[in-house]
């Protein structure tokens, strides 16, 4: 036995005629230039090696390999590149063999591929996520994967992005040998040696080849395929890529297929697309790194309470039970909690009439649930989370009564959309437990949690919070303390460029297709018919008192809600919802209506073109995030981002509003924000961080940086 160390970070071993070559870059094994020079070096010290007869690849830790080292992405690349690592591996005059455990992602799953023989731990997760990176598998894995698996499955696992079990990889062709024994080397030396014994033949996935019957019939899927691909990847610039491909490796040589396949991931690292997608795997990470959580270790979360069983309570509760917490569910009277109950029953029930979820399985998760109108029944939780109606008065009260019952120590959180938390921690004795969790609805699907962070908030209920997202599968977003903390402070702001948009000229039906034609799956009009035209309405006359007379003010929404029209649940608001239909139609009566306040207004409508209409809805948005990061509401601009791709529908590929600001160049936003200064100054003030990054020739990623 030998051990010796070739570049950096692949260690070869030799066990007999086995070479083992262990990558080892923590903490996924991410293929970086080091690792790609040592696979290289390790394939070359085989093959001068007479006693060798086999080569192992291994990934030490917890994952094989999760593919190319995304990092390395929009920089100068460094031989050698991927492919030729892999095609170094497949032409191995030593039979190479893969044995994978945990992650087998991408550029990992690729090099398992190239390799003549592979083995997955039943454990093993084998995925090409690559289209959610805006990207195509680049290392040959569009032309080896339908050689092993198929055109059908192999496009399946390419566009869904998905992870495969092992059995399920096994039995479509993509692995050879389930692994049972203590670890990926153990059992992949030992599945190595049987081949050597059999005089197993050196297979390369590159010769194996179809029919011609067979490559009609894929040829076919795959115009199949296309078409749907076409129909549901609306606005993606990878999937169709992944389609050429595919089709180019059933067409064309391997060597030409594999040239082509080069310059389609190349078009793909080029898009701004890629850039988006990237940014946004990135900033899903880097939200968690807080200083609190950094700082102090997260309280006990063995159980906790939830106080109001309205559809936010009740989707709270299903989000925590979920997570195999127990939950104890407050509210004021039997039939209160009731309904309470019926609320998080009827979530399951409806998993079980998708055949989701067995009446067994939903019987279980319902043991966790209790239902209690007494606040006695928190005394032993480690955290509760207030959901009860959004008015300061009535949650001071809620909070009083926790104050009065809960056990030293726990966490004291509230749901508050808008309200001043510093208030509500001020109102009890025991401030530096509060803390504001605020969840989206429907809170059990929404990703985004706002994580808001009072003045006296001590450190360690930040961390709880931090711990209790990652429990609940959630993307938390650390806030600061102001009216709508991150989200829905920004989202006031675009809403009124979107209204000043409707009064000046644009239809609501116009701004609702330039939005959706922007990537999100629907504009701020149908949105507010879904969430209910009372709740702004309400938010509206709450700010009466306190907003600016000078400011201008758009009456629209007003005139549709006093008609009673509030969306989806009356049949009408901005849209006309016929006899309980959820796509709305455009609405005559809401045209004249506008009509009308435009002539009070004494305003000549004009036309916008759905590119001035995303200018300013857009600059509105960024501008409002620079203020929201300048003030320290949001720690990075990166949370910003987060926050509307995980919240608000902000279409991915494009990497948030902060990221497409960078991408668009800053110096164009403020341009085009001291344009529309000149018709009001006072909503279309620019942010002083906005001016001071352009000024310095800055963009809002260097702030990212500099955390
Ligand atoms: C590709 O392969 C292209 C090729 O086809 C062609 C090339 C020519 N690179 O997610 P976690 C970091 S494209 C760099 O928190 P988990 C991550 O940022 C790639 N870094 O852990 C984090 O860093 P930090 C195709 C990476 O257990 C740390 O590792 N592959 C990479 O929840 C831990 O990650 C993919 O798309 C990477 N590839 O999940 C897979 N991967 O600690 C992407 C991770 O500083 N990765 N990091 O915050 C994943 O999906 C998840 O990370 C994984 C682990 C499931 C593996």
């Amino acid at each position: 036995m030998s051990a010796s160390n070739t570049p950096a970070s692949v260690r070869t071993e030799l066990r007999g005629p086995v070479l083992i070559a262990t990558l080892d870059s923590p903490p996924v094994n991410a293929l970086n230039v080091e690792l790609r020079r040592g696979l290289i070096a390790a394939i070359e010290k085989a093959e001068a090696d007479a006693s060798v007869q086999a080569v192992l690849l291994v990934g030490a830790g917890r994952a094989f390999i999760a593919g190319a080292d995304i990092r390395e992405f929009g920089q100068s690349p460094q031989p050698p590149s991927l492919p030729e690592v892999c095609n170094r591996i497949e032409a191995c005059s030593k039979l190479v063999v893969a044995a994978m455990h945990g992650h087998a992602l991408g550029g990992g799953l690729e090099v398992a591929m190239a390799a003549h023989y592979r083995l997955a731990m039943r454990d093993a997760k084998l995925g090409l996520p690559e289209v959610q990176l805006g990207l195509i598998p680049g290392a040959g894995g569009t032309l080896r994967a339908p050689r092993l698996m198929g055109v059908g499955p192999a496009v399946d696992l390419m566009l869904s992005g998905r992870h495969m079990g092992a059995v399920e990889a096994q039995a479509c062709g993509l692995v050879d040998r389930l692994g049972d024994d203590d670890s990926a080397e153990v059992a992949g030396l030992a599945y190595a040696l049987e081949l050597l014994q059999q005089g197993a033949s050196m297979r390369r996935t590159r010769d194996a080849s179809a029919t011609s019957a067979e490559r009609s019939e894929s040829l076919a899927t795959l115009a199949k395929l296309e078409a749907e691909t076409a129909k549901k990847s609306r606005g993606l610039f990878s999937p169709l890529k992944v389609i050429e491909s595919v089709r180019n490796g059933l067409e064309l040589s391997f060597d030409e297929a594999l040239k082509r396949e080069r310059q389609l991931f190349l078009q793909c690292i080029d898009s701004p697309q890629r850039a988006g997608l990237i940014h946004a795997f990135f900033a899903e990470r880097e939200v968690v790194k807080v200083p609190e959580a950094r700082a102090a270790q997260p309280r006990r979360l063995a159980s906790v309470g939830v106080v109001g069983g309205g559809i936010m309570g009740a989707g709270i509760a299903v989000s925590l039970l979920d997570a195999c917490l127990p939950v104890t569910m407050i509210e004021r009277d039997e039939a209160s909690i009731a309904r309470g109950r019926a609320n998080v029953e009827k979530v399951y029930d409806g998993l079980i009439a998708k055949g989701r979820m067995t009446s067994e399985a939903k019987a279980a998760v319902m043991a966790r649930f209790s239902g209690s109108i007494s606040y006695d029944a928190l005394a032993q939780v480690d955290l509760v989370i207030e959901a009860v109606f959004e008015d300061l008065d009535v949650k001071k009260a809620v909070f009083a009564e926790l104050d009065r019952v809960c056990k030293p120590g726990a966490v004291l959180a509230t749901n508050t959309s808008y309200l001043d938390i510093d208030a509500i921690a001020a109102s009890i004795s025991r401030p530096q437990d509060v803390i504001g969790l605020h969840f989206f609805s429907p809170a059990h699907i929404m990703k985004l949690l706002e994580i808001v962070v009072p003045a006296k908030v001590s450190a360690d209920v930040v961390a709880t919070a931090f711990n209790l997202a990652n429990k609940l599968k959630k993307v938390p977003v650390r806030a600061g303390v102001c009216d709508g903390f991150i989200g829905n402070r920004i989202l006031a702001v675009y809403r009124q460029a979107a209204d000043y948009l409707m009064e000046d000229g644009a239809s609501p039906y116009e701004i609702d297709a330039a939005v959706r034609e922007f990537g999100y799956p629907m504009g701020p009009f149908q949105m507010s018919d879904l969430a209910g035209g009372d709740i702004g309405w309400a938010t509206r006359k709450r700010r009466a008192a306190t907003r600016n007379p000078k400011a201008r003010y758009v009456q629209i929404a007003d005139r549709i809600c006093e008609r009673g029209w509030f969306g989806q649940k009356t049949g009408r608001g901005y849209y006309l919802y016929p006899q309980g239909s959820r796509t709305g139609q455009p609405d005559p009566e809401v045209q004249a209506i506008i009509d009308a306040e435009r002539e009070r207004a004494g305003i000549t409508p004009r036309s916008f073109t759905a590119d001035e209409i995303m200018r300013r809805y857009m600059a509105a948005m960024i501008n409002e995030g620079a203020n929201v990061v300048d003030q320290g509401i949001a720690l990075r601009p990166l949370d910003v981002d987060a926050t509307f791709l995980y919240g608000y529908g902000f279409p991915r590929y494009r990497g948030g509003p902060m990221k497409y600001a960078d991408m668009v160049g800053l110096d164009q936003v403020l341009a085009d924000i001291r344009t529309f200064a000149k018709e009001d100054p006072l909503f279309w003030q620019p942010s002083p961080l906005l001016e001071r990054l352009v000024d310095e020739g800055k963009n809002f990623d260097s702030l990212n940086r500099a955390q």
